[in-house]
């Protein structure tokens, strides 16, 4: 699948013919059906490909996916998503007020997240879950990305964040997930 760029103008109108939310990810189906929104979109994949299972089969591993789904799209997504759109800009022209809010912002959600994510390796439990495949990515923005606003590192302020971080790259599907998603950045700012 050849992913589309949102970082201009023109790109995002015509994103915008294929996902009227305007927001990245949507999936396009073979049969032209288009999903957005990230944690609908694992939803339908779990129910459509169960095998093998990415959500755990007890109530309460499930509700502690959909937990850390949620923290990341209502909380750290939200804190970043703004600002991804500053940097189309040279940096003296990047509101700081609005770089402030969102270092701000991110690091109260990653407080949230230090609460409740699992510390066996794992976001939920001892093995992969759509939870790992949601926070790697945004992770990795955080870690990689965020740097460019010259903060201080959020990361090693939150340690069980941290101590996932460092465990979850060593997992072979997540390292593959996080290099694609540096990949897309790196191409998305301009090389
Ligand atoms: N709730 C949405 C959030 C997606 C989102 O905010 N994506 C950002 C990039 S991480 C985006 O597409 N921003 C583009 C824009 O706002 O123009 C989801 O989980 O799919």
């Amino acid at each position: 699948v050849e992913p589309l760029g949102i970082h201009d103008a023109e790109s995002k109108a015509d994103y915008v013919d294929v996902n009227p939310i305007g927001r990245v990810p949507a999936l396009v189906l073979d049969n032209g059906e288009v999903l957005p929104e990230s944690e609908v979109i694992c939803e339908y994949l779990e129910d459509a490909y169960p095998d093998p299972p990415l959500l755990p089969k007890d109530a309460w591993g499930r509700a502690q996916v959909r937990l850390m789904s949620r923290i990341s799209d209502i909380y750290i997504v939200m804190a970043m998503a703004e600002r991804f759109n500053v940097v189309v800009d040279p940096p003296e022209k990047w509101d700081q007020k609005l770089i402030q809010k969102c270092l701000a912002e991110t690091d109260k959600a990653l407080e949230y997240l230090d609460e409740f994510i699992g510390d066996q390796g794992y976001a939920v439990g001892s093995t992969l879950s759509h939870a790992d495949g949601t926070l790697a990515p945004i992770l990795l923005l955080v870690d990689e990305w965020l740097p460019i606003f010259r903060g201080e590192p959020l990361l090693p302020k939150h340690q069980r964040v941290a101590k996932y971080w460092k465990n979850i790259q060593q997992d072979p599907i997540c390292a593959r997930v996080i290099e694609e998603t540096r990949t897309a950045v790196h191409t998305a700012m301009g090389g």
